[in-house]
Order: structure tokens, then sequence, then C-alpha cells
């Protein structure tokens, strides 16, 4: 264990670090804001942080510590080539590639990394602002991604080769790409896992938050919540193209994006499975449709019996809904919002929303939902528990009695207090709170 204490460390031996292949922890002693590491990094002398390639595994940790003004080819903070590492509650701020990956470049392996801000980074010229992914497997448990660029494809983070990356709650916000895939850009063979993410003001020329491409395998997406994105063409929040490994939408709330057409866009036998989602308020301009909300490029009979053939939706709330795009039980209600403007995105009481999705299959509806409460819920007091549409479960309305809610890692239980009703409701703390709890 090394343990930094805290200061800015800059010049030889404290950047472009290597591990050596041992397991060591190198930790401050005050956290990322106290304890930095400035690389002083330029374009006619190129340094980075770390450089993990002699054999490490998650028993090399990083933990604590800013890494800032890094610049490289590739992975201007942190370059791992097939190997293991574990970052935790660390800063990579203002880092520049100009290969790929402004903040950091995993090329093959599985580090863990856990509770880091990725912001402010850039990669010139290439894809993953924040982060590239190639050939790897790494795990983001509440990590958030916040104001990255990449002058081309994948503003927070860029994936392909076969990357098999999960995201746990974490938080992509204000990341732009100039080309597509301001949050993520995904391509070839990946297969991304999101779980508890949102994505608010990102922002590119195509596909504002996802951009899929001649991708051919599943790209899941549960409980994620995508609202007041903003791409300049398709897609305002996901847009995908020849993707037939197909994108999985379970309890997703996609709402108040713009873009020319269809937050959700699909062109070229793309395939979507939607279930239990909520499209609402995503425009074209001023206007608000079907449209807007989720859109097919029309394919030639040679390809397709019809417009949708590849699109199943089933159990979601899509603003305008016209029947074309048939399923099971869809609608057009309104999902009444407790207050979309500010990002609070629960159902009021009375939403058609509520106990109105499918708990079917087993383990393909998540047992939780945004905020970690169980799901499902008896919203409406029928006896009956049914999953709600969106990202969260609506509670019991009108339930005076004490109860106790349980879920995967909180167990709740709720009382009168003073003879007043138990709230309806837990506080919807508003961005990175919410996810970071
Ligand atoms: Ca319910
Ligand atoms: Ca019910």
């Amino acid at each position: 264990m090394v343990i930094l204490a805290d200061g800015t460390y800059s010049g030889d031996g404290n950047r472009d670090l290597d591990f050596l292949g041992k397991p060591i922890t190198l930790r401050s002693q005050n956290g990322p804001e106290l304890c930095i590491i400035d690389c002083q990094g330029s374009e006619t002398e190129p340094h980075r942080g770390i450089h993990f390639h002699s054999g490490e595994d998650v028993e090399s940790m990083v933990v604590g510590i800013t890494i800032t003004n890094g610049y490289e080819q590739m992975g201007g903070a942190i370059f791992c080539e097939w190997m293991g590492f574990t970052l935790k509650n660390c800063i990579l701020d203002n880092n520049s590639a100009t290969g790929g990956g402004g903040g950091m470049f995993i090329y093959g392996g599985s580090p863990l990394i856990q509770d880091c801000i990725i912001r402010n980074n850039v990669s010139h010229n290439y894809e993953g602002g924040g982060i590239w992914l190639r050939c790897a497997y790494p795990t983001f448990n509440r990590c958030e991604f916040v104001n990255n660029i990449s002058h081309t494809c994948g503003g927070g983070i860029s994936m392909q080769d076969r990357s098999e990356p999960i995201f746990l709650n974490c938080l992509f916000q204000g990341n732009n790409a100039m080309q597509a895939g301001g949050s993520m850009w995904i391509w070839d063979r990946s297969a991304p896992i999101l779980k508890g993410c949102l994505f608010t003001e990102n922002s590119a020329r195509g596909g504002a938050d996802l951009s899929i491409t001649q991708n051919e395998k599943c790209v899941v997406l549960e409980n994620c919540l995508l609202h007041h994105n903003v791409s300049e063409s398709v897609g305002g929040a996901i847009a995908a193209s020849s993707s037939k490994g197909g994108i999985l939408l379970t309890n997703c709330t996609i709402c108040d994006n713009s873009q020319l057409i269809g937050a959700v866009y699909a062109n070229e036998m793309t395939s979507y499975d939607i279930t239990n989602c909520i499209l609402w308020g995503n425009k074209i301009g001023e206007e608000i449709n079907q449209n807007s909300q989720i859109y097919c490029v029309n394919l030639p009979p040679e390809y397709a019996e019809s417009r949708w053939q590849y699109i199943t939706v089933n159990h979601t709330c899509i603003q305008g809904w016209t029947g074309e795009i048939g399923g099971e039980e869809n609608f057009g209600d309104d999902p009444l919002f407790a207050d979309p403007n500010s990002g609070d995105y629960r159902l009021l009481p009375g939403s058609s929303c509520i106990d109105t999705g499918i708990n079917d299959p087993a383990g393909w509806i998540p047992v939780t939902d945004f905020l970690d409460n169980p799901r499902p819920l008896d919203g409406n007091n029928d006896g009956l528990a049914i999953t709600d549409r969106g990202i969260l479960e609506s509670w019991p309305s009108s339930n005076e009695d004490p109860f106790i809610l349980v879920s995967r890692s909180q167990v709740n239980f709720y009382a009168n207090q003073n003879g007043s009703a138990p709230p309806r409701f837990s506080p919807f703390p508003s961005g990175t709170e919410a996810l970071l709890r």
C-alpha cells in the first residue's frame, strides 16, 4: 500500500506509472479533490498517469486520486493493455488523446471502475472522449461521465471488438460527439448491459445518447432514464442502424429529447424489443407525435414485410400512439409525470402506467426499479402486484398501515409519523444524487 499525502504530484516519477504486475494499492490520504497527479502532458511531450501492461489484475488498485492533464496518443490518463485493475473514487479530469480514449483506453482486460468521475476529457480525431473500449470487459459501478467530447464518435465512451461492459447506476451528462453517440458509440459485436443509468443533456449529430452501428450482439438497457438530450439528426436518445443483435429496452423512460425524427430510431433491419417503457414528450421541433417518439425506416419489400417487422413493442406508453406498430397492451395515455421539466419522472396517482406493465418473463423484468426499490408493487391497491411502465415503481397509493419493502440491497420500514400518512414516495433527488444514494 502506498498512501499519498495531500498535494499535486507532477514531473518524472509521478507520471507514466507502471505497477509492474504487483498487487499494490495506490491511495490518497484524503480523497481525490486533495490528491492530484498532474501529468503535464502535451502534443510535443506526451505523458499519462498510469500504464497497466505488466500482468496486473484487480488487486492492483488506485483509490481516491485525480489524474489530470494527461496527453497521449491513446488513453490520456490511463492505458490498460489486456490487464485488470481496480479504480475507486478517482477522477479523470481534463485529459486528452489523439488516437482514442481521452481519459482512458482499455484494450483488452476486465477492470473494475467504481465511484469514479470521468469528466472534461477529449478525444481528438478518434473515438471515445471519456473512454475507449476494445475487446474489453470492464464493470462501471456508480460512475459519472460528464462533459467529455469526441471529435468523432462516442463522447462519453466508445466500444467495439466484442467489448462487453457492464454499467450499473452510472450517469452520462453533457457529453458530446461531433458525429455519432453523444454518450456512447456501440459498434461491431459489442454487448453492453446498462442498468439504472441516467442520460441527460448529451448531444451528437446522430444518436444523442446511444449510437449503435453494425452491431451483431444484443444491447441491454433496463431501468434507464434518457431525458433532455439533443440530436441534430435522428435519435434524440438512441439511433441504431444495421444492428441485428438487437436492443432490449425494459422499464426505460425516454422523454423530452429533441431530434429530426425518432427519439428511438431504427434503420436497416435493426431489431428492438421494447417492454414496460414510456416514450413521451420527445420532439421534432415543437411537433410531438408517434414519429418523434419512435421511428423506423421503411425497408424494401425484399427485406421486410412491413416497416415494423423487427420492432417489438409491448406494455409500453408511446405518445401519439397510432396502433400501427402492433404489439400488446400499448397506449398513448398521458403518464402523468410529477415534474418532467426538473427530471422528476415519478408517476402521479391515477396514471395509466401504474400496474399496467407485464411481470413476465421472470428473470427479464427487473426486480428493483431505478431507485432500487422493489418491483413489482401493487400500486393501485387491487391486491395484484403488477410492474409499472417506466423506470419507477409507484408505491401503494392509500396504505395507512406500516409496511416493509424489501429489495436486493435494502429493507425499508414505513410507518405513520405523528398520525400523518406514510410518505407515498421517497424524495426523488435530481442529478447524480439520485444515482449515488
Ligand atoms: Ca406496480
Ligand atoms: Ca395492482
